[in-house]
């Protein structure tokens, strides 16, 4: 193994806790839904053990309604805000946030499953992430094909320039009357500069405070919540998610249910080519199902629509202009978001992020764009080997940004580095 290998086995090694790893030892002391899905990626091949153990601990925090949430509170933690106490939501065995996140928990299942060959392991799993798949089709569409989220936490992309319009479209002192808290994400002048705004986390608050006020019942938020979001980076997951738990169904000779959720993936993937696509900026947008229109700017989720082979092979030579001129035009790709609000340092508004990195990769692999997706990989590998595991990275000079020993970066450095033919 290289020394950048052993590293990255430490960090992992570093961050675990019981059957579960945190991102990272100063942000992020929880375990996070997505964060542990590219966490189990990386571990497939060096410790396929602790690989399925990240995933079952990550199912057993889903709720019995197959929601799986965004942070589950194993073990209590000094530092993060919002914890456990804010939020009062469970399943009964753990605490847990309220929220989701983009279920990339089953394309991980299957990429482990094929890692080991451990028919067990899928077969144990094949009904908790049919539940789960199930929950976002049933509770969290509108119209059988797109789903939606309701906070911006639950997209992963937490101050994305996306959300900006939803969250000025409404005044958190309206659905809260409780907008007192004191942020920990703060730990440097630094981080102070590069993490969201008091704004933005003033309508997220607002937002947690008025699920707790109505119990997460989904029927009573789907009237109140003034943020309902059809999220193309959670959509693309979400289709490539359903063709992947296909593909588990088939590879456990269930040719029924897995010719079920291959519909489901081609009535989504209808869905969004329908509704999300753009043609005048050549990429898929997300849609707010609250003010009905589509919300309108170039962030590099709808470049991760290729990781749910969503494009038709029109809309794919549209977007993948977009992605030479606007994205890689910057000297490391891929950044975050390109337009009027970029901020080269401010987390989700325009740094360079690995998990976005690896899902366009893989993406881009499938549309047979080997060279687009080699730039991205070896500017990926450059930074890594360069900063070390930073969380995230300037796309102009890319200088390290955010936490150190970041783990889905110590995670995917070592599913890219490692042979996988
Ligand atoms: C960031 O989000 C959390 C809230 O979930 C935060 O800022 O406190 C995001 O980058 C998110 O995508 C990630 O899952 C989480 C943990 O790494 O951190």
């Amino acid at each position: 193994m290289t020394d950048r290998r052993d590293e990255a086995v430490s960090v992992l090694r570093e961050n675990r806790h019981d059957g579960y790893t945190i991102p990272s030892a100063t942000l992020y002391p929880y375990q996070w839904n997505w964060d542990s899905a590219f966490i189990a990626v990386g571990l497939a091949g060096v410790d396929p053990e602790a690989a399925k153990r990240e995933l079952r601990t990550l199912l057993s925090a889903m709720w019995d309604n197959g929601m799986a949430p965004q942070i589950a509170f194993w073990a209590d933690a000094e530092g993060y805000f919002p914890g456990p106490d804010e939020w009062e939501a469970g399943n009964g065995d753990v605490q847990t946030s309220g929220i989701t996140q983009p279920p990339v928990v089953v394309p991980a299942a299957r990429h482990v499953y094929e890692t080991t060959g451990d028919d067990a392991f899928r077969d144990e799993l094949l009904p908790l992430l049919d539940r789960h798949l199930s929950w976002w089709v049933d509770e969290r569409s509108f119209d059988g094909d797109t789903v939606y989220v309701r906070h911006p936490w639950a997209t992963g992309m937490d101050d994305s320039p996306a959300w900006l319009s939803v969250l000025d479209s409404f005044d958190p002192e309206d659905i809260t009357d409780d907008l007192d808290y004191v942020r920990e994400d703060r730990k440097s002048d630094e981080l102070s500069d590069q993490r969201p705004t008091d704004w933005d986390y003033d309508r997220y608050v607002a937002l947690v405070r008025q699920g707790k006020a109505l119990d997460w019942d989904e029927a009573a938020l789907r009237e109140a919540c003034p943020f309902l979001v059809e999220d193309v980076l959670t959509n693309s997951i979400f289709v490539r998610a359903c063709d992947d738990l296909a593909a588990l169904y088939a590879a456990a000779g269930d040719e029924s249910k897995a010719n079920e959720w291959r519909r489901q993936a081609e009535h989504s993937r209808a869905g969004m080519r329908e509704r999300l696509w753009d043609e005048e900026l050549g990429t898929f947008v997300s849609y707010d199902r609250v003010n009905d229109r589509k919300l309108r700017v170039n962030s590099v989720a709808g470049l991760t629509s290729v990781f749910g082979e969503v494009p038709t092979n029109e809309q794919f030579a549209s977007l993948r202009t977009n992605l030479r001129e606007n994205f890689l035009r910057y000297d490391y790709g891929c950044p975050s978001y390109v337009g009027p609000d970029m901020d080269y340092d401010r987390y989700w508004r325009g740094p360079v992020w690995m998990n976005v990195n690896w899902l366009l990769v893989d993406g881009l692999r499938r549309y047979g764009a080997t060279e687009t997706a080699d730039r991205i990989e070896q500017d990926s590998l450059e930074l890594l080997d360069r900063e070390g595991f930073r969380e995230y990275f300037n796309p102009e000079t890319g200088a390290g940004r955010g936490s150190d020993r970041f783990s889905w970066s110590a995670a995917l450095y070592l599913d890219w580095t490692t042979d996988h033919s």
